[in-house]
């Protein structure tokens, strides 16, 4: 099945901890190109983030990608865990072939990714066909491409 995942960083080496989750990563069919994102949300002050998205062809439920999720972020220290605040390892399941899923803790699509450009900047990348050719007018907050991974 087809899904997307988004990872994001603003805390310590950031190219590291993409590089690192990206590679423990199984059935990656592709990765976007990285982007300097400004922070949307969360306390201000904190550093510039870089974002990119990943395309997996994965036998995972959205349940099991959460869990993956979950601990590629443990195993990049991520400890503090303010609203929003910074961190060295976000990775959000954003979209899974399955279908929509809507519960407590998990909901796909990710209800924000349409008004986040960090997100459908990198996505329309690889998936122009779910970015849809409007994105750009729904998305907040300055994004730049910075290089590949
Ligand atoms: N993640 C957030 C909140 N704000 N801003 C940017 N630019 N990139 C992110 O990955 C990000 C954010 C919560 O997960
Ligand atoms: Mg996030
Ligand atoms: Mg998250």
């Amino acid at each position: 099945m087809r899904a997307f995942l988004g990872i994001g960083s603003n805390l310590g080496d950031r190219w590291e901890y993409l590089r690192t989750a990206v590679g423990s990563l199984q059935s990656v069919v592709a990765v976007s190109p990285v982007y300097e994102t400004e922070p949307v949300g969360g306390p201000g002050g904190q550093g510039e983030y870089l974002n990119l998205v990943v395309e997996l062809d994965t036998e995972l439920s959205p349940r099991q990608l959460l869990g993956v999720c979950h601990r590629l972020e443990s195993a990049a220290d991520r400890t503090r865990d303010e609203h929003w605040g910074p961190r060295t390892l976000d990775v959000d399941l954003l979209w899974h072939e399955a279908g929509p899923v809507d519960e407590a803790d998990l909901v796909v699509p990710h209800p924000r990714m349409r008004e986040r450009r960090f997100v459908m900047a990198p996505l329309a990348d690889l998936a122009p066909d779910l970015a849809g050719d409007d994105w750009d007018e729904h998305a907040e907050g300055r994004v730049a491409r910075v290089g590949e991974l």
